[in-house]
């Protein structure tokens, strides 16, 4: 007899977890984010679509991380981490949203019943699962909904606890590769940080110690990552991690945080006192997937270092390495880039670098910077999805968004090049031992806050940089973000990856009318997918000007769908 969903169990513990009337849930740029309190039926569901993914895929383990990263800490979410690690299948975010919005138990069956025919999924087939979650205090009720929904359905589910959103994606890829060629790492945390600091350790060996590094952990469960891996890094490098009140209520990625110090272009208030001119400290975010360093100048000035700063730093140095090993014309590499990224930074990859990086991102003014080899410049949206997978295309894919969120790709035939390369010189030997510790160093199932941390400590020892000659790889165009809290962001539709608006109608024409009155000027605006407000980028050649631009972009997007007026953007 085939096996049949368990629509009894599956109904009955449904109507413990109702859905909210009144909300529409989305899967977005990275799974179901919005208020803590909101989202019980989402995780309870989420459970359940977990498991079949599992069961569709041959009883792959199938991820599940419960956390709302960067934004405040009344917000929570979800997101489905498939087997390699990466994020979930696009198509089966559409089935996520439907089953999210099931208005009842019966609805949802229903719909479960018509995904098992349509995705044609064996019943049969085991499911497992791995899921952890952040320190928000929404989580443990979230986490029960979730094991509800594994219950439900007898998923096989293990608890990965309180654990950074990159360690579990590394766990996913780590179980699904147990015992084959391809092993990935030990599926713990105590294999996590023994992989990623003796690659570490091998990288800077014979480099001078850099001098202590300033952590700014965001509150967040990256503090108890830091403070986890400083005892496996020994004398390698000395942390100095700040911002690790976990339980306090109201501290997390307040007024610090990487995605504070990216949206203000400001130092963290509670490093004020901490950090001294000339040192170089970071900031992770909620979850610690991202990453942005920063240090004060001899006038005691900040300075900050973005992801746009890493990708520069990170893929420079890979194509240096790549050459000193001999490889130079067979592993190529390349950069992804989004809207966001600073033209600076686009300039810098594609002039300096033009011979053996290729940069790929949407804007235009790439075709004509970019080397005569460039591969064709394709568009994605905002979102480390659509990035991680523009990046597979290069046998090394550097991508880092601006925001700090991004890693590095070896695709297989790299890895396996780099294994059986021979060396003909001891430089070309130390070059490629370079490169194959990097593809342990660096967390290659998404951006990782931590493995980031470690690889930029890394370039930075080899090249004897500070954050000064770091930063003065090129300078940025000055930018501005706003946020724009509007009444309805669904309202808000682009198109040409976002780079252009269709709807509000007529919004664009105004927008481009006013890019043209400054010198260099750009500016697009974008719906967030994880919070509630729409997103104005601003750059131009002037600093008050980029400032200007993006508050009068903004002021037009406030204007034309209206809000409350407190929250109109000065
Ligand atoms: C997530 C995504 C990132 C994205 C960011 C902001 O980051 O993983 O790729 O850049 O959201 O997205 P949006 O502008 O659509 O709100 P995180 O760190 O919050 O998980």
């Amino acid at each position: 007899m085939t096996a049949q969903l368990p629509v009894e169990s599956i109904s009955k513990l449904s109507e413990l977890h109702p859905k909210p009337n009144h909300i529409r849930f989305q899967y977005g740029t990275a799974g179901f984010r919005t208020l803590g309190n909101v989202l019980d039926s989402v995780l309870f569901r989420v459970g359940i679509l977990a498991a079949l993914r599992s069961k569709r895929l041959d009883g792959k383990t199938i991820g599940v991380m419960v956390t709302a990263s960067h934004n405040p800490e009344h917000d929570n979410g979800v997101k489905l981490v498939d087997p390699r690690g990466e994020m979930l299948e696009a198509a089966w975010e559409v089935h996520a949203t439907s089953l999210a919005n099931a208005a009842t138990t019966s609805d949802f069956v229903e719909q479960l019943e018509a995904l098992i025919r349509s995705a044609k999924i064996d019943l049969s087939k085991p499911a497992r699962v791995v899921y952890a979650r952040d320190t928000r205090p929404s989580g443990p009720a979230l986490v029960a909904a979730l094991e509800d929904g594994f219950k439900a359905i007898g998923a096989d589910a293990r608890n990965a606890g309180v654990t950074t959103t990159p360690i579990l994606h590394y766990f996913v890829r780590s179980i699904n590769t147990k015992g084959t060629k391809n092993e990935y790492g030990e599926d713990s945390e105590d294999g996590y940080f023994t992989k990623l600091s003796s690659a570490f350790k091998k990288l800077v060996t014979g480099k001078p110690q850099l001098p202590p590094l300033v952590v700014d952990c965001a509150n967040g469960v990256g503090a108890e990552g830091i403070s986890k891996i400083s005892p496996y890094l020994g004398e390698s490098l000395t942390l100095i991690p700040h911002n690790t009140a976990t339980t306090t209520p109201g501290a997390l990625n307040n007024a610090c945080g990487a995605d504070y110090v990216k949206t203000s272009q400001k130092l963290p208030p509670s490093l004020a006192s901490v950090l001294k001119p000339g040192q170089r400290a970071c900031s992770l975010d909620g979850d610690a997937d991202r990453l942005i360093y920063y240090y004060l100048d001899d006038r005691g000035q900040f300075h900050m270092l973005d992801g746009d700063k890493i990708a520069a730093l990170v893929a420079a140095f890979i194509v240096e390495l790549v050459k000193s090993a001999g490889l130079e014309g067979e592993i190529q590499v390349g950069v992804v880039q989004t809207a966001y990224a600073n033209g600076s930074s686009t300039k810098y990859l594609a002039e300096v670098r033009s011979t053996h990086l290729f940069v790929y991102r949407m804007r235009d003014r790439v075709d004509r910077l970019s080397s005569p080899q460039r591969l064709p410049v394709r568009c994605v949206p905002t979102g480390v999805k659509h990035l991680h997978h523009a990046a597979e295309h290069f046998a090394v894919g550097v991508y880092f968004e601006a925001n700090g969120h991004g890693t590095a790709l070896f695709s297989p035939e790299t890895q396996e090049k780099l294994e059986s390369h021979e060396p003909t010189t001891p430089a070309q030997s130390t070059a490629l031992n370079h490169l194959l510790s990097l593809t342990r160093l660096i967390n290659q199932t998404v951006g990782d806050a931590i493995s980031d941390m470690l690889l930029v400590e890394t370039v930075l020892a080899h090249k004897s940089y500070s954050g000064l000659e770091w930063d003065s790889l090129y300078v940025d165009l000055p930018n501005r973000l706003v946020k724009v809290v509007v009444v309805d962001r669904h309202a808000f539709k682009t198109e040409d990856a976002e780079r252009r608006l269709v709807s509000p109608k007529g919004l664009q024409a105004k927008i481009d009318d006013l890019v043209k009155r400054y010198d260099g000027g750009r500016s697009f605006v974008r719906p967030s997918g994880t919070e509630d407000v729409v997103r104005v980028y601003g750059e131009a050649v002037i600093k008050s000007q980029a400032d200007e631009l993006a508050f009068r972009v903004a002021g037009l997007v406030y204007d034309e769908t209206g809000g409350d007026p407190a929250t109109r953007p000065k």
